[in-house]
């Protein structure tokens, strides 16, 4: 058996030399970039209890190996960092600016706000053009089967097809800014677009509940949640966030940008998508799990990688 290190302290001189870990400078040498979209995290909460010093090495950590990589690579290049509003947890003042201060309630949250923080003291300390976007929850057709907002859309849809009867959720009452992702991203580009570098908050202004998101889902699909849908403690978070809800305007001003999808109109539009791909695709079992709680209504996969929606799109 060949002799095995472990290696601690591998930010400091010594444990760099040792580690040797030149994998993000090289692929920087390697592309060139003008931009950098750090997005990379383990991004769900709940999976953060489960694994807290993985969340802190990736969500938090990480940020600072990408940073200390673009120093050295390419300092030219433009950074931009996923920050969450997750920062701002049970923070007393509500709507959130980016004046609000940070009272996270997660792993994951605590760790986002070391991203951010540790991008402003890159931008401040060694002038690189760093950015952080605040961005609160943005939904899609292509969402991870574990939030929210598509284990929701894709239960209904699934049921209204026979495959499932019940679906589990955890707090109903917790309310989020949910707004539709093509938007955020086009923010996040706006962002890198300016002459000097700003933290921005990106969010609709709107809160709904998880119960909100459930009557819009199932009442487009003829259905009564009354009859699907189920509470199980085991789905709660040790700490939740109650409520978020944004305040864009320094976005609208100083981007331009603003939210254009309600919240009715992102619900349905993931619905209808996850009908028909429920509908077209065949039945296989996923190889998706859930970390706090059984597999919900995920009894079938896309044929291809292109989901339904995107197919006119993709085919021409
Ligand atoms: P969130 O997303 O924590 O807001 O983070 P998620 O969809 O997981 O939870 C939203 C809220 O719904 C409540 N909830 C449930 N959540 C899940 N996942 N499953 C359930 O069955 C369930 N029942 C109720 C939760 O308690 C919570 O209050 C998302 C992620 O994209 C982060 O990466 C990102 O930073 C933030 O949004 C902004």
């Amino acid at each position: 058996m060949s002799p095995r290190a472990l290696i601690t302290g591998i930010t400091g001189q010594d444990g760099s030399y040792l580690a040797d870990q030149r994998s993000l400078v090289d692929v920087l040498r390697a592309c060139e970039p003008d931009e950098v979209y750090n997005l990379a995290a383990m991004s769900f909460v709940a999976a953060s209890w489960n694994q807290p010093t993985l969340t802190a090495e990736f969500t938090g950590l990480g940020v600072t190996r990408m940073l200390e990589a673009l120093r050295e690579a390419s300092p030219e290049a433009r950074f931009y960092q996923a920050s969450s509003s997750e920062m701002f947890g049970r923070s007393a003042r509500r709507p959130r600016t980016r004046e609000t201060p940070f009272y996270p309630r997660s792993p994951y949250g605590v760790a986002k706000a070391y991203g951010h923080f540790i991008t402003v003291n890159y931008r401040e300390s060694y002038g690189l053009y760093a950015c952080s976007g605040i961005l609160f929850s943005h939904e899609s057709p292509r969402r991870g089967l574990e939030f929210v907002t598509r284990k929701v859309t894709h239960g209904a849809a699934a049921v209204k097809l026979g495959l499932e009867d019940i679906l589990l959720l955890g707090n109903l009452e917790a309310r989020r800014d949910w707004g539709y992702a093509p938007e955020y991203v086009e923010a996040m580009w706006l962002m890198m677009q300016e002459d000097e570098p700003t933290d921005l908050v990106i969010g609709t202004g709107r809160d709904h509940s998880v119960r909100d998101l459930v009557e819009i889902a199932f009442g487009h699909l003829d259905l009564d949640p009354e009859d699907h849908v189920r509470t199980d403690p085991a789905l709660e978070r040790p700490a939740e966030v109650e409520r978020l809800v944004a305040d864009y305007a320094k976005a609208e001003r100083e981007l331009g940008w603003r939210p254009r999808t309600s919240f009715e109109e992102l619900i349905r539009l993931m619905v209808d998508a996850d009908l028909e791909l429920l509908g077209q695709a065949p039945v296989a079992p996923t190889a998706v799990t859930y970390p706090l709680g059984p597999p919900v209504a995920q009894r079938r996969e896309p044929v291809s990688g292109v989901l339904p929606h995107e197919r006119s799109a993709a085919d021409a």
